[in-house]
Formats: C-alpha cells, sequence, structure tokens
C-alpha cells in the first residue's frame, strides 16, 4: 500500500475553479476514473476523475473552495509500491481520462487561441468548435441562439455535454447569425462549423446581453435522454407531468451529472427548487421530484413541498401513492461476511427507468413460438457463401426486419402514449438490448425498414462493439419504437421483457432448440424460437397482442410474407 495525491490535472484555461460537489468521503473506495469532486465556472462544470484505483484518506478541499491545476483533492491509498510520480498531476497518466489529459479543457470559455476573439468582422465569419481538448464526439444539448440572432463575442451559442463535462461554447466574433450549422443531439468535434455569422460594427455596437431564457427550453424538457441504456431507459422519455413554469432567466444550476441524470428521467430541471449551495440541483432534488410524480404526484416541486407528508396520506390509505413499506435495512454482516461494490453508473441509471416502466405500465405478457428451421438454414447457407464479406449475418438481424413487418401490420405496436393520445410513428428504428460488462445498453438500428439483413446485421455488429467498449453516443441510443432482447445466445425458455418506454411493447426471445411439432400426420423435428412479448395494456389488447405474435412468428417460419 502507498498514498498518492490526487491533483486537479490541467484545466487549461480556467484559472481557478470552485467546487461544487464532493461526490466520495474519507474510506470510499474508488475506481480509476471515478469522479471524486464536481468544479464550476460561469461558462462549465467537469467532474474531476481519479487517476487511480484505491481508498480514499483524506479530502483535501471542500465545498467552495477556489482550486486550481495541481491543488490537491485528496489522498488515496493505492495497492502496491508507491508510483514512480506519485505526485504528479495526473495529466500525464496513462489511463488518465479524457477531462485530465486535456490540455485546452473542456470548457474552452474564451476564443480559442487560433482564432482570437474579433469584435466584429466585417462579411460572412464561420464560428467553429473550439479546441475541447481530449473530448470527442461531444454532444449538443442546448441551442442557445438562432438564425437572426445578434450576438457579442464570447456570448455562448450552444451547450455541448460528455459524460464528464457540460460546457457552453462561446462565438468567436461578435454578428448577426446567418446560418447555425448544428442541432440539438448532434456530435460535435474540435473545429467543427457551428454558425456562419455576418459580422459588422453596427451589430457589435448593439449585440444584446446573452439571453439564455431565449433558448428554446430547459434541457430536461426538450432534449431526448442523452445516455439512456437499457431495456427500461427511455430514450425519448417524456416528463411524467406537463411542465407548468418556462425557465426564466439562466439555466437550472446543476452539475453535468446532475443535468443527465435529470434528463434521463425526464424530469423537467427548470421545475426544481435546488436545495443545494446557491440553488444548485442535487441528485437527491431530481430522486426527489421523481418519487412524487411516481406516486402519482403531478403537482410542481412548490406545490409539493406544501402537501402533507406522503406518510400522512399513506395512513389515510388514499390510493394514490404505492404506500409501500420503506426497503428492509439488514446488516448483513452479522450473518456472514460480505463484500460491497457500488453499482456501475450504467446500472444506476437503468435501475431507476427499469423500475419506473415497471411500475407505470401496466405489463402483459404473451408467450409463443416461431418455427425458424428453414429460416436458420438459410441463414447459416448465407453466412457460408458469404464467408468472405466479413459481416456475419445474425438471428437477430432477421428479428429485427421481423419487427418491422409487424410493426407495419399493427401500427399500434409502433406507438407512444402522450396524455391522452397516441402518437404512431411512420418510422421504423428498432432497438435491441446488448449485455456489456457495466450493465444493459440498447442500442437502436435506425431505419430498419429501408436496411437490408446484412446491413442490419453488419450496423449491429457495430454498435453491440461500441457498446462492450463503452463508445455509445447517445445519439445511437435514441429513437427506438420497439425493442428485441435476445437471450438466443445464452439459454433460457422464456422470460418477462420490461417495455422501454415510451414504447409500448418489447419482443423477448430465447434460445431456439429442436422440438416434436405435430404436422397432422406424424411428429417432425423442427426448430422453435421461443418468444416473450411485453405490451402495454393501455395501449393493446390481448387479442392484438396474440395476432401480432402470430404474425412475426409466420414471418420468422417464411419470410417471403413480408413481401405480401
Ligand atoms: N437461438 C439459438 N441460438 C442463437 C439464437 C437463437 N435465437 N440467437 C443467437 N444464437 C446463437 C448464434 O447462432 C451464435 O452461435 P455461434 O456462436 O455458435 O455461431 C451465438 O448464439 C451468438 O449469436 P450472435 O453472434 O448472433 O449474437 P446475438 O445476435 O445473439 O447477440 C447481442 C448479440 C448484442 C444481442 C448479445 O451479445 C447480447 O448482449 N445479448 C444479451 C441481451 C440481454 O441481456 N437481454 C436481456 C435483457 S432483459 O433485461
Amino acid at each position: 500500500m502507498s498514498l498518492i495525491d490526487i491533483q486537479v490535472p490541467d484545466i487549461g484555461d480556467f484559472d481557478e475553479v470552485t467546487v461544487i460537489e464532493l461526490l466520495v468521503k474519507p474510506g470510499d473506495t474508488v475506481t480509476a476514473e471515478q469522479s471524486l469532486i464536481t468544479v464550476e465556472s460561469d461558462k462549465a462544470s467537469m467532474e474531476i476523475p481519479s487517476s487511480h484505483a484505491g481508498v480514499v484518506k483524506d479530502i483535501k478541499v471542500k465545498l467552495d473552495d477556489k482550486v486550481k491545476q495541481g491543488s490537491v483533492v485528496l489522498t488515496l491509498e493505492v495497492a502496491g509500491a508507491a508510483q514512480s510520480e506519485p505526485k504528479q498531476a495526473p495529466a500525464q497518466a496513462e489511463n488518465a481520462p479524457a477531462a485530465i489529459k486535456t490540455e485546452a479543457p473542456a470548457a474552452a470559455p474564451v476564443a480559442p487561441a487560433s482564432a482570437p476573439a474579433q469584435a466584429a468582422a466585417a462579411g460572412p465569419v464561420e464560428v467553429r468548435v473550439p479546441d475541447i481538448g481530449d473530448f470527442k464526439d461531444v454532444v449538443v444539448i442546448e441551442v442557445l441562439v438562432k438564425t437572426g440572432d445578434t450576438v457579442k463575442v464570447e456570448q455562448s451559442l450552444i451547450t455541448v455535454e460528455s459524460d464528464k463535462a457540460s460546457m457552453e461554447i462561446p462565438s468567436s466574433t461578435a454578428g448577426v447569425i446567418k446560418e447555425l450549422k448544428v442541432k440539438l443531439g448532434d456530435t460535435v468535434n474540435i473545429g467543427d462549423l457551428l454558425a456562419i455569422l455576418e459580422g459588422s460594427a453596427a451589430a457589435a455596437a448593439s449585440a444584446p446581453a446573452p439571453a439564455p431564457a431565449a433558448a428554446p427550453a430547459a434541457p430536461a424538457a426538450t432534449t431526448p435522454a442523452a445516455a439512456a441504456p437499457a431495456p427500461a431507459a427511455a430514450p425519448q422519455a417524456q416528463p411524467a407531468h406537463e411542465p407548468t413554469a418556462a425557465p426564466q432567466g439562466g439555466l437550472p444550476h446543476a452539475s453535468p451529472s446532475v443535468r443527465k441524470f435529470a434528463r434521463e428521467l425526464g424530469v423537467p430541471l427548470a421545475e426544481l427548487k435546488g436545495s443545494g449551495p446557491k440553488g444548485r440541483i442535487t441528485q437527491d432534488d431530481v430522486q426527489g421530484f421523481t418519487k412524487a410524480v411516481m406516486a402519482g404526484d403531478t403537482r410542481t416541486q412548490a406545490q409539493v413541498a406544501k402537501a402533507p407528508t406522503p406518510a400522512a396520506a399513506a395512513s389515510g390509505g388514499t390510493g394514490a401513492g404505492l404506500d409501500l413499506l420503506p426497503w428492509p435495512k439488514v446488516d448483513f454482516t452479522k450473518f456472514g461476511p460480505v463484500e460491497r461494490q457500488p453499482l456501475s453508473r450504467i446500472k444506476k441509471i437503468s435501475g431507476a427507468n427499469l423500475h419506473r416502466n415497471w411500475v407505470m405500465i401496466p405489463h402483459v405478457c404473451n408467450h409463443d413460438d416461431a418455427d425458424i428451421t428453414e429460416l436458420e438454414a438459410f441463414r447459416v447457407q448465407m453466412n457460408k457463401e458469404n464467408e468472405k464479406s466479413g459481416v456475419k449475418i445474425t438471428m437477430l438481424a432477421f428479428l429485427i426486419k421481423a419487427s418491422v413487418a409487424a410493426l407495419k401490420k399493427f401500427p399500434q405496436f409502433n406507438a407512444s402514449l402522450d396524455g391522452d393520445q397516441l402518437v404512431l410513428k411512420q418510422y421504423f428504428n428498432i432497438a435491441f438490448a446488448a449485455d456489456t460488462p457495466n450493465g444493459l445498453v440498447v442500442p437502436v438500428i435506425k431505419d430498419a425498414d429501408k436496411k437490408g439483413i446484412i446491413q442490419i446485421s453488419q450496423e449491429m455488429g457495430e454498435l453491440a462493439k461500441k457498446a462492450r467498449d463503452g463508445k455509445l453516443g447517445p445519439a445511437d441510443m435514441q429513437g427506438a419504437c420497439f425493442t428485441i432482447s435476445s437471450l438466443g445466445g445464452i439459454g433460457g425458455r422464456y422470460f418477462t421483457p420490461i417495455i422501454n418506454a415510451p414504447e409500448v411493447a418489447i419482443m423477448g426471445v430465447c434460445k431456439s432448440r429442436i422440438e416434436p411439432v405435430w404436422d397432422g400426420k406424424a411428429f417432425q423435428p423442427r426448430l422453435m424460437q421461443p418468444m416473450s412479448l411485453s405490451w402495454d395494456h393501455r395501449v393493446i389488447d390481448g387479442a392484438a397482442a396474440a395476432r401480432f405474435n402470430a404474425y412475426f412468428g409466420q414471418v420468422l417460419a417464411d419470410f417471403r410474407r413480408i413481401l405480401l
């Protein structure tokens, strides 16, 4: 064991940032890259991760401290001999995460060195993403201006986010926005074109103060969930209740992880009153809000605060809440040795989504079998013929194509509930659950109706690899209409998949096996594929579900049906 100091890495243009959150405490076991503290400036907030795994011995900073590069955050006890450069800022560490390694960090609050801020240029000027260090493929989560707006130098144009930081990208010049080149959900990198401005001295002189209130809306209300990873995660979950207040003034004050958490749960941050320092919205605030909504409470947080306590309501047995017993608190060490492991980030997020979906959607599950004897023989044959192509044609690709056919035939399965309206989708994006070392994620094959089996197989292979490598971006997981959860490569008979809200059905498949099937004269050995369709009984009736399953099976049994 040895002790090392974890320091604030190179945070580029920031002279001093304020510690707004301590994410660990002495005695905590942390993994490499786990976030330790959150720091904030006026244009960005970022989480400072640990460069090593170990046990936190001593925390050297407190809330509201100003820190800069080299400030010691905490002392960590790490396994093994002391590192050769224990006191080095982790910026140089091999495995240092992006936020640490960056030379000009995330936030780049001023125009990049190569494009110095200009008061106002004449003629069209391109505004590009400045140096954002090692951050790649950051996602645009807010567009703060629109075509025709007059902007000042350093006025924020967009907000981008990675899993460890969110930052506003400022304009390097003053002028009028002629063309915006990015939209919500886009991923951008250093040098990408953001906008074309028409610069003029007049524009600069009359440039109004930045008006974040003019942003389209609060991020939680308009932005699709960023990293909704599990089948139950809701890539486009609507808030469970209608926002009642438009955001006034600036954006809600919250750290990137809390913003992301809120978006994933569909919580409108603009409606929350933060209980943290300076009114900052904390994870607890978001959770409290979610609990209230899940208990059927559609009032604003302020209204909730004034209402009688849940215990008081429960004592009346109103039926409005779940009226459940508290979770059992057990000292397991009384019964034997235990080890505690923190839940992965994906598990935490997907858990909250799964729980909501399970509680809020009246699930029914139909089981059926599909005869895939010929289909499997065809798949094997195709793979032999295409051996050299490098693309493995998978059963899942056929299941995706069969889903499209079934969704076309039964449009109410390609729908989402929005209040008392059904939104029927005319596009066919099919998600599939992928198992990763950190938990379940749900990438999406977009426009599956327009793609062939080989293209789908290839895209699935790429998405599954990205998923395993933890590299799926929010755009990879958004916009699904229907989800397939395949345990075909693993085993089992049937199971009850949880619907991935706001979708209304999910197909679970298990391992096919040869079974004796009566053909009217004799039992024949047929390869049978178990299918478990979970559906939302608010939208779908049992008869429709049985027909959907039957048709799905018929398509798998004979793909020529798709042509009919
Ligand atoms: N019946 C029998 N065998 C099947 C099958 C099925 N329905 N589907 C696939 N297989 C076999 C394949 O033939 C292949 O066998 P070989 O290795 O001998 O060729 C093996 O299983 C792997 O199949 P694959 O390469 O086609 O992969 P896949 O498409 O089945 O799975 C993926 C890809 C990403 C879905 C998978 O890796 C995964 O993560 N599955 C787990 C999903 C999950 O956890 N769902 C549960 C969510 S509910 O909470």
